[in-house]
Formats: structure tokens, sequence, C-alpha cells
């Protein structure tokens, strides 16, 4: 039972404008989400697959129109404009809440309003923040059973007087015209509706533990960043830590779950999993950087997920998944999605619920966005750290993008400052994860461009302020694996090989190897990537790191035009971009 007054004061005041039938507080139980599972079940809204191959799946289809997050339709409502910076869509939260009430008024009637008391982060650890999401929708309270920590505990917090942030979810008549995910930073507050998709509605994971937690983050003095936590451990038994941030479909969950080249595992080496798309980072006593996944589980990309470039994941995905948007076999009642195997269902149905025979089609089984959310206890690496929510210490934060040309397969920033020039000068090409145009390029600093709850040029400065305030910063790399050549073909094998790169780091960070000093930072000696085993020729290697003096003027025009969307940058930055420029010159 809930005894926090200002809980149930809110609770009343969004039921009475929501108008639900009843209000059921999610304890999380099994016994009571099963419940709540059957009635999804019989409803429809939600299909269960073979029980023997999948047991405790489900199956999960949205509305056409609401397939990805919707970042026009996703603003950050802050009394003034300019503290929601030039990269955010602004609305003040007079006219949005006003706007909203009415979107809102009624919309739960007929139905139940699910209230869902969570945890980002282990219950009670210091990282952790708690929430509150009321929803009508079972799919998001299945969901955030599995991506976040639900339940009693939570409530014995709440009970005890912890802060939460107010999320409240409708999904309404599921109206793209009338789609709104809001953020509302100085109230603590988020509001949702008319979607069904996983980042407009699992309020917790990318508007919670991003957006209200970076604005939470500059205030109090950490960072909320689009990360993935990757240990590593080597022959000698030695642990080390990375975090990597990538835009949105660009890798994080791949290399987080990475499978090293025979030659390592045989070696020794050990790769565990702490996370796949957030980290929350903090400064410890000691002058070092420690994070935290403050997530309970993967919403991981289906598509490209197999046996051979990812096995942890596909394994992660056989119990307690929901898979969404991605097409069946209706033969055996199990899913299917592009590159899951040479395969593909004759009698099967697409993402959109039509008849589909893989064998013939020429059309997508699966949306190329289609997701699993699956519970993080199931991974085979995951870390026994993820488990304690005591942050891991950081050795090196990676940059990395999805670009067919210009950027090197790695180089290394020449100071932390240096590295945040680096993040804010990112750019990568778009991905089906968000709504609109495919595989055109576009800054997207730290990976946080749809992410940061606040202007971005103050974020810029936070970071370099962490920098100040850090004895023993991580280094900063950026990385590139996706570097085409003249036929279009990716030049580097990644997936488990990605690890060579990790390595050299590594080396980096110890100070056990050398590099060769380029205008963009430090690169490898092509001699010290270990490639062995691996089918790479040294011509390969050489274009690998080449930084192209034509395309790197073109870059440093796209960075100026970027930049200048801000009134203020920090002079590190500027000052950094005019070195880039001079040392491109002389090349
Ligand atoms: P979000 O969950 O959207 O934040 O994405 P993510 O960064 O976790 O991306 P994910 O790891 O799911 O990868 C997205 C796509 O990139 C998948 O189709 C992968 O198969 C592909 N991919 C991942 N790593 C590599 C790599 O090293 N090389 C190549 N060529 N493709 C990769
Ligand atoms: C991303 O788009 O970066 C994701 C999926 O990780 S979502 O949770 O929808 O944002
Ligand atoms: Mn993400």
């Amino acid at each position: 039972m809930v005894t926090n007054q200002s809980v149930n004061d809110w609770v009343k005041e969004m039921a009475e404008m929501t108008n639900p039938d009843e209000i059921v507080w999610i304890d999380g139980s099994e016994k009571q989400l099963d419940l709540i599972k059957q009635i999804a079940l019989e409803t429809g809204e939600m299909l269960e697959l073979n029980q023997e191959k999948l047991p405790g799946c489900l199956y999960y289809r949205t509305n056409p129109k609401d397939v990805a997050r919707d970042e026009k339709r996703t603003v950050i409502c802050t009394s003034r404009r300019e503290d929601a910076g030039p990269t955010n869509n602004w609305v003040s939260p007079d006219e949005m809440y006003a706007k909203m009430r009415k979107l809102f008024k009624d919309s739960m009637k007929g139905r139940t309003m699910y209230a869902i008391p969570f945890s980002m982060g282990v219950v009670g650890t210091e990282f952790a923040k708690i929430g509150i999401e009321l929803t009508d929708s079972i799919y998001v309270v299945l969901s955030m059973a599995i991506m976040t920590r639900v339940g009693q505990e939570v409530i014995e917090q709440l009970n005890h007087g912890a802060d939460f942030t107010k999320c409240l979810h409708s999904k309404a008549q599921i109206n793209e015209q009338e789609k709104y995910i809001a953020h509302f930073p100085e109230d603590n507050t988020i509001w949702s509706i008319n979607s069904a998709y996983g980042g407009n509605v699992l309020l917790g994971k990318k508007c919670l533990a991003l957006r209200i937690g970076s604005y939470l983050g500059k205030q109090e003095g950490w960072m909320a960043e689009h990360m993935l936590i990757l240990k590593i451990e080597n022959e000698a038994g030695e642990s080390k830590y990375v975090c990597g941030a990538f835009p949105s479909a660009c890798g994080k969950t791949n290399l987080a779950m990475l499978t090293p080249p025979d030659y390592f595992k045989k070696k020794g080496y050990k790769i565990s999993t702490v996370g796949d798309d957030i980290a929350w980072l903090r400064i410890g006593k000691d002058g070092r950087l420690y994070a935290v996944n403050p997530e309970n589980g993967f919403f991981g990309v289906a598509p490209g997920t197999n046996q051979k470039s990812n096995p942890n994941a596909l394994q992660t995905t056989k119990k307690g998944t929901i898979f969404t948007n991605v097409a069946r076999n209706l033969d055996d009642n199990t899913v299917w999605w592009e590159k899951l195997d040479k395969n593909p269902p004759e009698n099967g149905e697409d993402w959109l619920g039509n008849p589909w025979n893989g064998k013939t089609s020429s059309e997508k089984g699966a949306h190329p966005n289609s997701r699993f959310t699956a519970p993080a206890e199931n991974c085979p690496t995951i870390a026994d750290e993820f488990f304690t929510g005591e942050g891991v210490p950081i050795s090196a934060i990676i940059f990395g993008g999805r670009r067919a040309k210009a950027e090197p397969l790695v180089y290394e920033a020449k100071d932390w400052n240096h590295g945040v020039f680096i993040g804010s000068a990112m750019a990568s090409e778009t991905t089906a994860a968000a709504n609109g145009q495919v595989g055109v390029v576009r800054h997207d600093p730290m990976a946080m461009l749809p992410f940061c709850g606040y202007n971005m040029a103050e974020y810029f400065q936070h970071w370099i302020d962490m920098g100040k305030k850090m004895t023993n910063p991580p280094r900063i790399f950026h990385v590139n694996w996706f570097r085409t050549d003249e036929n279009d073909e990716f030049l580097w094998p990644g997936f488990g090989d990605n690890l060579r790169v990790i390595l050299w780091m590594l080396h980096r960070c110890k100070g056990t190897v050398g590099a060769v000093e380029t205008p963009l930072g430090y690169e490898p000696k092509p001699e010290d990537i270990d490639v062995e085993e691996l089918n790479i020729t040294p011509e390969t290697l050489e274009k690998l790191l080449r930084v192209d003096k034509d395309a790197w003027k073109h870059e440093i025009q796209d960075i100026e035009n970027f930049y200048s969307k801000f009134e203020q940058l920090p002079k590190e930055l500027t000052d950094s971009l005019e070195e880039l420029k001079q040392g491109i010159d002389k090349l």
C-alpha cells in the first residue's frame, strides 16, 4: 500500500483527468503480472508464442505508423526556450500542459490505469532513481517489468519519502497527429500520449534515464549517457571496463555482448556485459569515473541478430521476452527477422500481420526497427557487477558512428577536452530507430542528439567541467566499424573482431603501446592492432586508418555549420576545431 501523500495526490489528480474505470498498483509479483498478461491475450493485444520453444515469450505489434521513436513529436518544456537549446523541440510548460490536458481528458475511459512503481538502478543504491508510470497499456506494464525494477521494494522507498519522476502515458487512440512525448524537467514530469512504441512509452528508458536524467545530472554533478558498458578480462585475469556511445542502431548491444574471436578466447580473454544502452556516471572518491547500467533488460534491435553476429543476444531472447514488429512463423508459432538464419518461414506472417512467404517474397518480414524486450539476467555474458548496482571504474570512453567514408577505424583523443570535442563533432548515418529518412549523415554529439534534456552547449560545458573534477579521467577514443570500400563493402569485419581495436585502446591506457599522431588524434601503428587469424590485408588496414584530406575539409565545414546553431560554445571546443583545421590544411 502506498502511504506517501504526494504520490496519492498525484495519482488521484491524473485519474480525475484520464478517468479510468479502475486503478491497479503493480506489485511486481509474477502472479499479478501473469493475470495481467492473460487479459492482454484474451483481448488480442498480445499473442502468446510457442511455449516450448520460447517459454514466457509474447508477440506484440504496433500501429504501422508507430514503429520508432518520433523525434518531431518529442518536446522539452522548460520555462525559458534557451534552456532547451537549439537541438530540442521546445514548447512552454503552460502551453504544453494545456494542450495535453485536453488530449488526456477521459483518455483512459473504459480502461484500467496501471500504476507502475519502478527504479532505474538497483533499488536503494547511490545511483538509483525512482519513477512511477501511470499507463493504460498492458504492453507497457509487462515491458517495464522487464526493463526496470518494479514493485514492492520501490513502494517502500516511496513510503519513506523518496522523490520520484511523475510519468503519465496513455495510448489513447494512437493518433499520430496528436502524438506527444513531452518532458517537463523543472517538474520532474513526463507525459506521453498516442504512441505505443517502446522508446516513446517505456518512460523509464530514454525519457527518464536520459532526458530527465541528463538534466538532473547537470544539476547534481553526474552524467546520463547513451552508452554501453563492457567488461574485458585479460589473460592475467585483470578486469577493465569501457563505455561506448554510438547512435541508435549503430552497434551498442552488439559490442556490449561481443564474442571474442577464437584466438583471443584460447588466450583466456573474457567479455561480460554490464549495459547495452544507457550509462549513469559518477566521479568516485579516487577521482575516477564510475558507471552503472540503470536498466534491468535489453530493448534490442532484432534484424541482424543471429548465431554468428550476436549469439549472446539471441540466447537472451529465448525466454520471458516480448517481440515487437518481427515476422511470425505460423507453422510453429515462433518468430523470424531478416538475417536470423537462411530459413525464413514459408507459412509466415509479416510485421503488418499479412500472410508472408519468406522464401518467395521480396518484402521484408520484420520491420527494420523491430525489437526484443528481454530480461538482462537471461544474458549468458551478464556481468556480476550488473546485479550489485555499484559503479564500475571506466578506463576508456569510446565514441562511434556509422560512417561509410572519412572516419578512420580508430583514433585516440589527445586529452579529455579534445575527447569532448571529438564527441561534440560526431556524426552518423540515420537509422530506422527514429521516424524519418534512413542513411543521411547528421551530427549526433555523444549519440545524445535525441536524448539531451537541456541546452546542448551547456551539456558540452558539463562534460568539460566533469573532466576538471577527475584526477584520473578515462581516455577517449573514436571508432568507426562501418567504413566501406569502392564497392560499398565494409572494410572491417566488425562484431567480435572489434575486440582487436578495444585491446589496442587498453594498451594505450596502460601505456604499453605507441601511436602515430594525426590531425584527428593518435592512431595505431598498423602492426599494433592484433590481426592474428584475421584475413585482412595490410592495404585494407591502411585504408581503414587513412585520414583523407578532402573528406576532412568537408567534415570541418559540417562541424562549423553544426556549431553555428549554438550561441555560445565552450572555448575548448572551438580551439580544438581550429587546431583540427590547421592540421588538415598541413596534410
Ligand atoms: P539502439 O538500441 O537503437 O540504441 O542500438 P544499438 O547501438 O544497441 O545497435 P545494435 O547493436 O542493435 O546494432 C544495430 C545494427 O548494427 C544491427 O543490425 C547490427 O547487426 C549492426 N552492427 C552492430 N555492430 C556491427 C559491426 O561491428 N559491424 C557491422 N557491419 N554492423 C554492425
Ligand atoms: C534507440 O533508439 O536508441 C533505442 C530504442 O535504444 S528506444 O528505446 O526506442 O529509444
Ligand atoms: Mn538506444
